[in-house]
């Protein structure tokens, strides 16, 4: 995305105070804005936004600005304000222009205005300039307190409509930007506000004791005001990351600390989880794909704690050493460097490749985080502990793994007795049905096809596997008789080649408690069985939640508006329909008059209810598939013919990841809150 060429202008641009001479126009950015701001869509839209707040912030690390504020005005406007020196007015003298119309109107004239002191912020696309905003904003204004004065200056498609000028008195500094982005150039020119609010919280955790404001003022929006103000940076960030976990120690470390010509900040706390958050920061730009400071992180971290526990003796002379993986379970880290020239690598171009900064961050952090432990004993040891219980765990399911993944050791098993395996040996008709519950098993198991269906009934909650170990795992007599039954092994020794099932179809109810199976069940195969979740072989069986009958018709609804749908088509009148209140199985409804049960108006006495006794609508909701009969579970659920299912794919790895990690995580709140909210839903959207 990175263009090259760009890349070098840009840095002789910004970083070279003699070159006067790359003072450039503005035409190449409404040609080929894609090279400048990444692209037209609404990515490319909301940098605009970042591009002008970069700006503001440059101000604030030099120390010149405290505040920031964003608002979002009607008619496509974004204003932002900063309390920074505000944009020189002088005249240049190079462009014989006011300085603020240089730097509005020509390419990376940001950079010869430098005093020097901190660090261009031009991470990925950014720090392009003010200049490109206004060369893709159909309208925008500069407002400038400085110097006693306000000067005001307009611009349209980046051409200044009059000179800059001063039009009042002021005794502050700061700059005020009003823009309207381009519908020539944009495709897409609605901003998003959670986008907005998200980037803008990043921000203010990345520069300490800055307050970001941003504000919603447009038309058909809700007004929303939001202030962001972490005195604590980074530190305030990992402890907003841990406050769903319970934390191994109270104090975070934390450094910050400038080398040559850049600066490194590191913020790390441990919590009693098994993953790991390291985040990783170029410049405020986050790094995906890590680069050299969480290379050089990741290296001090584990040679530090080795360090120490050994001068503490915690290790033994002839004992093994903390891996990686050890020192890395339950662990919350921010990264974050800032350099003057950074190099990126990698498929997004988002991997910070600069040598240097592995050195940088190895010893700042490393030097620092030693002194840490060395005067927070109480600290050390707890972290230390962890380390060692993730070594331990490690070991001891080293050991267990082994023998049981043991080539062919889960294989030609015999088959769990509660299994009701199908007649055919052929995987490619073959299904394997997981049903919640021995009631809904057997009547799976008398309503099945027995040719091609088995049935698999799972008693109660199965293990948590995001925090279990293997050997655990297959402790668990649910799971292993459920690793037998698909006869492909688990993990690393997983061969999709030997499933006995091709069609795997979790069955479990529409309630609550069914949701949490799903989901358990859903992150063991996610986490274990991966392979079979990628070739679509996971589905999620989509019982009813209605049965609507008339005389002989019986319809089935699987959703509240398929059901009055049908109420419609069969002749009943929704409107009539009395909701009764939750718990009560039944409703019925009176066709032809439309109403039962209700007081009928005195004017609206109807004869013809009167004299023909009506067509009954009885309508039964399904609470769980054990009030379903064999005959009504083959018919809705699992004939092949009219059943629904819902073939599992994880398309977002990242997202089902953090579903599950917040599902399955130590906290029981938020994990209780999503099951209530999502549980109606009937599936989980992964
Ligand atoms: C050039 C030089 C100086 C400040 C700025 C530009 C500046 C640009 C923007 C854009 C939005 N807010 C801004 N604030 C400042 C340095 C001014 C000086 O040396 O006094």
């Amino acid at each position: 995305m990175v263009n090259k060429k760009l890349e070098k202008k840009r840095a002789a641009g910004a970083y070279d105070a003699e070159s006067i001479t790359v003072l450039e126009g503005l035409e190449p950015v409404r040609k080929r804005p894609g090279m400048y701001i990444g692209s037209t869509s609404a990515t490319g839209l909301h940098h605009l936004i970042w591009e002008v707040v970069d700006n503001g912030i440059d101000e604030a690390m030099a120390g010149h600005a405290t505040l920031i504020r964003v608002t979002m005005l009607d008619n496509g406007l974004v204003e932002v304000y900063d309390n920074g020196r505000g944009i020189p007015v002088g005249i240049h003298k190079v462009t014989k222009v006011s300085a603020l119309e240089t730097v509005l109107t020509k390419l990376h004239a940001g950079g010869k205005f430098g005093d020097g002191g901190g660090y261009k912020v031009s991470g990925g696309l950014h720090g392009v300039g003010v200049s490109v905003v206004n060369a893709l904003s159909e309208y925008l204004k500069a407002e400038v307190h400085r110097e006693g004065k306000v000067w005001m200056q307009e611009y349209e498609r980046g051409k200044p409509l009059k000179k800059a000028k001063p039009i009042g008195n002021s005794k502050k500094t700061g700059t005020i930007i009003t823009f309207k982005p381009d519908a020539q150039i944009f495709e897409e020119l609605e901003f998003n506000w959670g986008t907005i609010l998200d980037r803008l919280r990043q921000q203010a955790y990345l520069t300490k004791g800055i307050t970001i404001e941003v504000a919603d003022r447009r038309k058909n929006h809700r007004p929303k005001n939001y202030k962001f103000y972490f005195e604590g940076g980074i530190k305030a960030y990992v402890k907003s990351l841990n406050r769903n976990n319970q934390i191994k120690h109270e104090t975070i470390f934390y450094v910050d600390k400038e080398i040559n010509d850049s600066r490194v900040e590191v913020a790390l706390q441990y919590n009693d989880g098994f993953n790991e958050i390291a985040l990783a920061f170029a410049n405020n730009i986050i790094n995906p794909e890590g680069g050299t400071h969480l290379a050089g992180f990741r290296t001090a971290l584990t040679r530090t704690l080795n360090s120490y526990a050994r001068a503490q003796n915690l290790i033994k002379e002839k004992e093994e050493n903390l891996t990686g993986e050890d020192v890395r379970e339950g662990l919350t880290a921010i990264i974050s460097v800032k350099l003057t020239n950074p190099q990126f690598e990698g498929q997004t171009k988002s991997k910070l490749g600069n040598a240097e900064i592995k050195t940088y961050v190895e010893q700042i952090f490393g030097d620092n985080f030693t002194a840490f432990l060395n005067e927070n004993p109480r600290q050390a040891e707890a972290i230390i502990a962890k380390c060692f219980l993730s070594a331990q765990a490690r070991i001891a399911a080293r050991t267990a793994r082994a023998s049981i993944l043991r080539k062919g050791a889960l294989e030609g098993m015999t088959l769990p007795g509660k299994l009701a395996d199908c007649s055919s040996r052929k995987p490619e008709e073959s299904e394997l049905y997981i049903v919640e519950g021995d009631s809904a098993g057997g009547s799976a198991k008398q309503g099945r096809d027995r040719k091609f269906q088995a049935i698999l009934p799972l008693r109660g909650k199965i293990l948590n596997v995001e925090r279990a170990r293997l050997d655990k795992m297959l402790a668990n007599n649910e799971i292993k008789n459920l690793v037998i039954a698909l006869g492909a092994n688990i993990d690393d020794q997983f061969d999709l080649g030997k499933l006995r099932y091709h069609r795997i179809i979790i069955m479990t109810d529409a309630d609550v408690d069914g949701a949490h199976i799903r989901t358990l069940l859903l992150t063991l195969f996610y986490r274990h069985f991966n392979a079979l979740v990628q070739n679509g072989n996971l589905y999620i069986a989509q019982p009813p939640l209605y049965q609507i009958k008339k005389g002989t018709t019986v319809k089935y609804a699987y959703s509240d508006d398929e059901k009055e749908k049908i109420i419609k088509e069969l002749g009943g009148d929704v409107g009539a329909i009395r909701e009764l209140p939750a718990g009560e199985e039944e409703e019925t409804a009176d066709v032809g008059s439309g109403r039962r049960d209700l007081p009928l108006p005195e004017d609206a006495e109807s004869p013809g209810a009167k004299t023909k006794a009506p067509t009954r609508l009885n309508i039964q909701r399904y609470k769980g598939l054990g009030e379903m009969n064999p005959q009504q579970l083959w018919e809705t659920t699992m004939n092949p013919e009219t059943r629904i299912m819902k073939q599992v794919n994880v398309d977002d790895a990242a997202l089902a990841n953090e579903t599950f990690e917040m599902l399955m995580g130590s906290d029981v709140a938020p994990r209780k809150h999503f099951i209530q909210t999502h549980a109606k839903k009937g599936n989980l959207d992964i």
